[in-house]
């Protein structure tokens, strides 16, 4: 583009001819409007190529939801250029009273959605997922190797309760702090308080979690909280799975017994992706020494966790994504999705164990099975590549009493996602259908392919014959599921 000389410029009506002209949308401005179809086609094909995935087929990923149309638009927006380190009324940067406007009116929500007083809670919404909010709790309440006890990964606890193996610190919350297992009593599949109650005794945790990735019952949180208390330990509940169905009041909700609550938003919340700690604030108690107040001391501490010591610029994008989600989950709508979500976990349950199948502790009681696929001399690796190629989204997972986490005896399978594409108890029961037919296949295909997995995955791919069953077994899952609405954008 060619310049008008500098003298021309001393009039403003020429600085106004340049600034237009620079704003005009000839084909040499780069006006940075252009739309995704156009400026990447590359990735936006991608985008359409995943979207119709998630159409085609049945999303069984426990921890999985699909997003609403109106909270991925919040997260599609503007918030995404600006930077706002601090907290509101308190930041680093100008620029963020609309940004304070959003973050106060996510808290507020957030606080409302789980029937929270704000003298009694308080809550972080800046996490950028539930990782790093359970990292700022251990960061902002603990000294570094103090120790902490959370459910054990294999036993359907989370990498970021302290996972480490016999050999290595997995989980930077084991490198960083010491932590010890609590697991599942083996013959039942359920948490064996006792045994911890007994190791507590002995490790003598600074922090409890409650909480868990694989899980399929109620925890017992006031069993939790005697076990705290004997210790002076403070209870963390970590209600990323359940969320949702705590804040719908369709399961026993973690706030009345724990010091700190935190949760990702993402899962059965079904918000955009991001963190939340929520963390108990005001009177404690009476000191019986000094007849005092006491006050808990969270919150200084844990906001300062969050910022400055771990995080950066909140991402406000997620932050008004969340808020979007947490107004949708104070509707009595999502209180229906919600005990819908219940039913068709328990519908699938019901219909697998008909099958034949074992389920870890013999059902469900929330949102998820685990289904032990080793009676069946098969394994969930096998078993979830083969549902992968059948259109069917599941992921293998550990069982009690396995060895390898790259190929465990079982199965996650999860209902939030399918419920919030309107799937209805029978609906979940032929979803147990088409699982047992995958599992069949790759029962069969097991008993003919090589030992180790490679080949397994080699021969599924390769074998006429099972080739055939599992590309039968696709088009019936793809038309079936076809059939179903989608939230969000139709082609993104
Ligand atoms: N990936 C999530 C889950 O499956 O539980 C959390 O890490």
């Amino acid at each position: 583009m060619s310049f008008p000389s500098l003298r021309l410029l001393r009039t403003s009506s020429c600085r106004g001819i340049l600034n237009s002209a620079l704003r005009s949308s000839s084909s040499d401005t780069w006006t940075l409007q252009e739309p995704l179809t156009e400026d990447d086609p590359e990735i936006s094909a991608l985008i359409k190529e995943e979207k119709k995935r998630q159409v085609r087929g049945l999303e069984l990923i426990a921890s999985e939801n699909f997003c609403s149309r109106a909270a991925i638009e919040a997260m599609g927006s503007c918030l995404t250029n600006k930077y706002s380190e601090g907290y509101p009324g308190q930041r680093y940067y100008g620029g963020t009273y609309v940004i304070d406007k959003i973050e106060l009116l996510c808290q507020q929500r957030a606080l409302d959605a789980f029937d929270l007083d704000p003298e009694k809670w308080g809550v972080n919404v800046q996490p950028y997922s539930g990782s790093p909010a359970n990292f700022a709790v251990y960061t902002g309440l603990l000294k570094p190797h103090e120790r902490i006890m959370g459910l054990d990964l294999p036993h359907g606890g989370h990498l970021t309760h302290g996972f480490m193996t016999d050999t290595k610190r997995i989980s930077a919350t084991s490198i960083y702090f010491e932590s010890m297992p609590y697991r599942l009593d083996e013959t039942t599949g359920l948490i064996d308080y006792d045994k911890l109650a007994e190791t507590a005794n002995l490790f003598r945790p600074k922090l409890i979690i409650a909480g868990y990735s694989a899980y399929p019952r109620l925890l017992d949180y006031a069993r939790f909280r005697k076990i705290c208390d004997d210790q002076k330990a403070i209870l963390l509940s970590d209600m990323a799975h359940i969320s949702g169905l705590v804040a719908a009041k369709v399961l026993p909700t973690p706030f009345e017994h724990s010091d700190v609550v935190t949760t990702t938003t993402h899962k059965s919340l079904r918000g955009t992706r991001a963190g939340m700690i929520f963390y108990r604030r005001g009177v404690k108690g009476i000191s019986k020494k000094t007849g005092k107040e006491l006050k808990y001391d969270f919150e200084d501490k844990i906001n300062f966790a969050v910022f400055p010591s771990l995080q950066g610029g909140p991402h406000n994008p997620n932050i008004a994504g969340v808020a979007v989600a947490l107004k949708q989950a104070s509707s009595e709508k999502f209180v229906d999705y919600q005990k819908q979500v219940l039913k068709n976990a328990n519908a699938m349950a019901e219909e697998l164990i008909a099958l034949g199948y074992t389920l870890v502790s013999g059902g469900t009681e929330n949102h998820l099975a685990l289904l032990d696929l080793r009676p069946k001399g098969v394994d969930g690796a096998r078993a979830e590549k083969v549902l992968e190629l059948a259109s069917i989204t599941v992921n293998k997972n550990t069982c009690p009493g396995d060895k390898s986490a790259l190929v465990p005896g079982g199965l996650r399978l999860g209902a939030p996602a399918l419920t919030s594409r309107n799937f209805k108890d029978n609906d979940f029961r032929e979803v147990a259908k088409f699982l047992d037919r995958g599992c069949q296949i790759t029962i069969d295909a097991k008993a003919q392919a090589g030992k180790t997995l490679a080949e397994f995955i080699k021969f599924v791919q390769t074998d006429e014959k099972i080739k055939s069953r599992i590309s039968e077994l696709r088009k019936e899952v793809e038309e079936y599921a076809s059939t179903f609405p989608m939230p969000g954008f139709d082609d993104h």
